[in-house]
């Protein structure tokens, strides 16, 4: 575990291994598995305050300071694996805890609150950092910067199932940001020559790094996939856009994405949606574990269940906002939805 020496040239690897951890964070939380390896690793000492605290996901999340020849200050979740210690926590807690990375999971141990939060006050708009997008959800009308350097707007998708992850194209992961973006290709591979329901079929990979992610720099990642899209522009079915910086925070929020960038690494979770062709929420994965296949056919389920009458009304009214067309709503056999 000497990985873990915050030695300057290191920087790179240490902060990939960052990104490695909060996602192994994130599938151990998602997988609900209450278990604890026998064998645990190195500690670390943490100090910060509770964000939120999720008793179905066994976790906290905590913006906690530097710890020392372990991570930078940052906020993400935690397994508490105690769950009398998980149940004693609330929003605003300042705690201690130690930090055991056991096979490559962090999670809190001996956790000490060193002051209790006042009484919460009920707060809707701030009650919890992360929103975890539920099957009905209207999706916001975001507008984007995509590969040629057009503004667009969610809305111009309506009419068609999507699919929309985010990604940034310097992640050096490769089982993160390119293993869904592989993922993306594969689905795009099976749409290509259908022209059937799954034409209305369509990918958005969104970039949460608009300043290095540039319109040329998204066409060139697009081109990189081209092994299996089998063209350098797949923009027919998928297309490639970067949130803007202003607005990035409130699409981050809205699709339960977390990110932290520091020196043009970026720390954060995997976001992937399906929209239904009104621009609802499907199904909201917070992991890479899905498969193109299953994808692909969850994303025809929401094509083949409406009549084509009433998609020929959605796709004329494609600006109404909140349409009160009553979608019958698929259900996906992954649908991942947490709280
Ligand atoms: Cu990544």
């Amino acid at each position: 575990m000497q990985e873990y020496s915050a030695s300057v040239h290191r920087r790179f690897q240490v902060s990939s291994i960052f990104c490695a951890l909060i996602l192994a964070a994130l599938a151990f939380v998602s997988a609900g598995c209450k278990s604890k390896p026998a064998e645990s690793g190195p500690r670390f000492h943490l100090h910060g305050k509770i964000v939120s605290v999720s008793a179905k996901d066994g976790s906290a999340t905590v913006d906690h300071d530097a710890i020392p020849d372990f991570m930078g200050a940052m906020t993400m979740p935690y397994p508490v694996p105690d769950a009398k210690v998980l149940a004693t926590l609330a929003r605003g807690d300042e705690i201690t805890a130690d930090v055991v990375v056991t096979e490559g999971v962090p999670d809190l141990e001996n956790v000490v609150i060193v002051k209790k939060a006042p009484q919460p006050k009920p707060d809707p708009a701030s009650s919890s950092s992360f929103h975890v997008p539920q099957p009905g959800d209207a999706v916001p009308d975001f507008a984007l910067l995509d590969q040629n350097g057009k503004r667009i707007h969610l809305r111009s998708f309506r009419g068609d199932a999507l699919l929309l992850t985010f990604i940034y194209t310097r992640c050096p992961f490769v089982d993160f940001c390119p293993k869904v973006s592989d993922n993306f290709a594969h689905v795009y591979a099976m749409l290509r020559d259908e022209t059937g329901p799954q034409s209305r079929i369509r990918l958005l990979s969104v970039s949460f790094d608009p300043a290095h992610d540039t319109p040329a720099v998204l066409r060139q990642y697009a081109a990189s996939f081209s092994h299996t899209t089998g063209t350098d522009r797949p923009f027919d079915r998928w297309d490639f856009a970067a949130a803007p910086e202003k607005e990035l925070p409130e699409i981050a929020k809205f699709f339960g994405l977390y990110y932290n960038a520091k020196e043009g690494q970026i720390t954060h979770s995997m976001s992937t949606s399906l929209i239904s062709p009104d621009g609802k929420i499907v199904a909201w994965f917070h992991d890479n574990d899905w498969n193109p296949s299953d994808l692909m056919a969850d994303a025809t389920k929401t094509v083949t269940v409406q009549a084509p009458q009433a998609r020929h009304k959605l796709a004329q009214r494609v600006s109404a906002v909140g349409a009160t067309h009553a979608l019958p709503q698929p259900t996906p056999s992954s649908v991942v939805v947490l709280n």
